[in-house]
């Protein structure tokens, strides 16, 4: 007998205990948030690709959704805009960030953009396969304390057009944005990497964790952008 599961990975789970935070995971087919008053930030988790329609696309053959994923991560990462939480969203977390504001998406990087870096999956989840520069003076940039930074790559889709409200906060060595940020006053922060899986070995990416759950708890000065 079929037992169906909804799972998360256990690495996400661990880097915000390590950061002092208590995560609590939001079921598939959840109707009204209010339940979730309580929640001090969101973190927006890797997973399958985005249904391409969301951006007014055709679907290339590589592409795999869910369409309950969508909608229930399109509604919370709404919800926690109007409630002006602080967001922390990785790879696909981007992807649906970049989405419900407007922007849009390559769906194949590998046949897509062939000349770029490679940035699916090589080796284990850990591997460090390529570098981000960092917007010096972002948001980003002040949490991770770093102008460059190895990163682990586990994607085959990544930003084309960035949403109105976003600003590029890192790029890989091909141009492709791996980082972004909200101006303003809200912690709204977003990486195309998986810092969920560096955090034990590289304390930049234990410092991104810790800024967001700073954030979350109030105890971090705002800082804007220029
Ligand atoms: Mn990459």
């Amino acid at each position: 007998m079929e037992v169906p599961l909804q799972t998360a990975n256990q690495a996400y789970l661990a880097a915000l205990q390590a950061a002092g935070a208590t995560p609590i995971l939001v079921p598939l087919d959840t109707g009204d948030l209010d339940g979730l008053e309580f929640a001090d930030g969101l973190l927006l988790p890797g997973g399958l690709d985005i249904n391409p329609r969301a951006y007014g696309a055709p679907p290339h053959p590589t592409c795999e959704w869910d369409d309950r994923l969508d909608d229930l991560e399109f509604r919370l990462t709404r919800w926690a805009l109007e409630r002006k939480l602080p967001i922390l969203g990785i790879c696909r977390g981007l992807q649906v960030l970049n989405v419900v504001l407007g922007g849009s998406l390559v769906q194949d990087l590998p046949s897509q953009r062939p000349q770029g870096v490679t940035h699916p999956r090589q080796g284990p989840r850990f591997s460090l396969t390529h570098h981000l520069t960092l917007v010096s003076g972002g948001r980003l940039a002040a949490a991770v304390g770093a102008d460059e930074v190895p990163v682990n790559s586990l994607h085959h889709q990544g930003v084309e057009r960035l949403a109105p409200g976003l600003l590029p906060s890192a790029r890989a060595e091909d141009g492709l944005i791996e980082g972004v940020e909200m101006a303003g006053d809200t912690w709204v922060v977003a990486v195309q990497f998986h810092p969920e899986e560096l955090f034990a070995t590289q304390p930049y990416a234990a410092r991104l964790f810790e800024s967001f759950v700073a954030a979350c708890s109030g105890r971090v000065p705002t800082v804007v952008p220029a």
